[in-house]
């Protein structure tokens, strides 16, 4: 409910920054609903485990998966097939709920739900998606997506990998880099290039000849499987294809889907840092009064709730849009720019409030903040998007 401030009869009680913001008031009971779940959800069974995952650089995918294939989160936003049917601005909500307690977490399901089931239920032929999608909604079967190559990230037109048609199947050469859930996927949407251009297929990862070694050594999402798919020879039915994407739209419209979720998301690890750093100096005292009482303190938190506060009421508009079925990609480039931009800045700041405590994990501030390097990297990058705004704006194209 709104803050009505000239009957609050306790001026100086704090108020959450987005209580601040009355969000609660642009949303309906069941949006509400959705949210509380999840945050209840991840409060008890993720927050307690995810700072000992994130320091052992090892998350128990399957587990967690199941998980919250039974809290009903994966592919939540699609209809049929077992999936909730839900909208996507309840879908951003959980992605916020989840990104608070790890973006390692958020990005399982934005892999799962946004990128590889998407796929299959937009662009898959019938018999595969009732093949894969009900286990996938569940988490028996897990879903990885590989787009980027070592020598093409931000530019996935220049993919090397190949398939070739041969006896009326397929055989897939080549390497993927940096793929999410890749070591722990049952199936991966792999992007190849044919001689009729990008295509997609869907890959059990038991075929012989695919691989994926997992990428270790990450001072950044540690609490997520990062892994590299191998693919030599890998022969596929006819059917491996996915009949509905053609070219470089296929994949794109797949990660307007999962960047979409992060616009949420983002926030939900800059609003845990918020809360953090404000209860942190409520409590610490320097000089011998409360941190929180300084002005340059305050000035710092006043910022951050704004930026937090603006990017929610961004969030908030684009996932009516998109429920609304009028969102442009590029509004969702505007919304992944801003909201991961400002998050990572209020993730910085608010180590500083917390002194040498913030470069712990007694406290989940750094966490966040070297978390958001990588989401500030993938589905992608900064430049990218600025570069999609500008062509927007402009109308000339400024990535070659
Ligand atoms: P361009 O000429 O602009 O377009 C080629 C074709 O694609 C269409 N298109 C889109 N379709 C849907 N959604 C979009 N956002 C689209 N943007 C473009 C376009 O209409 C055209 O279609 P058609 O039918 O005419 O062929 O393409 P370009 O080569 O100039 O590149 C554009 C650029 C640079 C924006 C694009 O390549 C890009 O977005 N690059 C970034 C790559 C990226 O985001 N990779 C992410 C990999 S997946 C990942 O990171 C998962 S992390 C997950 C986790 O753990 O959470
Ligand atoms: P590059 O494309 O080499 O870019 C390097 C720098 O150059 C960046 O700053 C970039 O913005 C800049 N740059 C590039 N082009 C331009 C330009 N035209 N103008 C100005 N600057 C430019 N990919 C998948 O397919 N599936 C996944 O599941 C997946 N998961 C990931 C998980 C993690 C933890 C990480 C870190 C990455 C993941 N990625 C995944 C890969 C990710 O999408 C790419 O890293 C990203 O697209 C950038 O590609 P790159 O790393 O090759 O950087």
């Amino acid at each position: 409910k709104s803050i009505l401030w000239w009957s609050d009869p306790m001026p100086s009680k704090p108020v959450s920054p987005l209580g601040l913001f009355a969000i609660d008031d642009l949303l309906s009971d069941e949006e509400r609903a959705m949210r509380d779940l999840v945050r209840a959800y991840g409060a008890r069974e993720l927050r307690p485990h995810v700072a000992d995952w994130f320091e052992a650089g090892s998350l128990p995918a399957r587990d967690v998966a199941r998980g919250l294939g039974a809290l009903g989160v994966l592919g939540m936003h699609l209809h049929g097939y077992g999936c909730a049917g839900t909208s996507a601005l309840s879908y951003g909500l959980a992605c916020m709920e989840l990104e608070a307690v790890d973006s390692g977490l958020r990005s399982l399901v934005s892999v799962q739900g946004s990128l590889a089931m998407y796929a299959i239920w937009h662009y898959g032929s019938e018999e595969q998606k009732e093949r894969w999608l009900p286990r996938m909604a569940t988490g028996q079967a897990i879903g990885c997506f590989g787009l980027t190559e070592p020598d093409f990230g931000s530019n996935p037109a220049g993919m090397r990998t190949t398939a070739k048609r041969e006896n009326g199947g397929w055989v897939l050469n080549g390497t993927k880099m940096w793929i999410t859930n890749g070591s722990v996927a049952e199936v991966a949407v792999v992007w190849a290039g044919t001689e009729d251009g990008i295509r997609g297929f869907v890959v059990p990862t038991d075929t012989p000849g695919f691989s994926a070694p997992e990428i270790t050594r990450k001072l950044s999402l540690r609490a997520s499987v990062t892994s590299e798919l191998v693919l030599d020879g890998v022969r596929l039915p006819g059917d491996a294809l996915l009949p509905g994407a053609e070219g470089l739209s296929g994949p794109l419209g797949c990660l307007d889907e999962a960047r979409f979720g992060i616009v949420f998301g983002a926030l939900g690890a800059a609003r845990d840092c918020l809360e953090t750093a404000i209860a942190y100096a409520r409590d610490r005292e320097v000089f011998d009064r409360p941190l929180a009482g300084f002005q340059l303190t305050q000035q710092k938190l006043a910022d951050m709730a704004l930026e937090l506060g603006k990017g929610m009421l961004l969030a908030l508009h684009l996932g009516r849009l998109k429920d609304a079925g009028r969102l442009d990609p590029r509004q969702i480039s505007l919304g992944k720019l801003n909201s991961v931009r400002e998050a990572l800045a209020i993730a910085r700041e608010c180590r500083t409030i917390l002194g040498a405590n913030g470069i712990t994990l007694e406290y989940p501030v750094l966490r966040h903040a070297n978390n958001l390097e990588s989401v500030l990297t993938y589905e992608g990058t900064s430049e990218i998007h600025s570069l999609v705004v500008g062509r927007a704006l402009t109308g000339i194209s400024a990535f070659a």
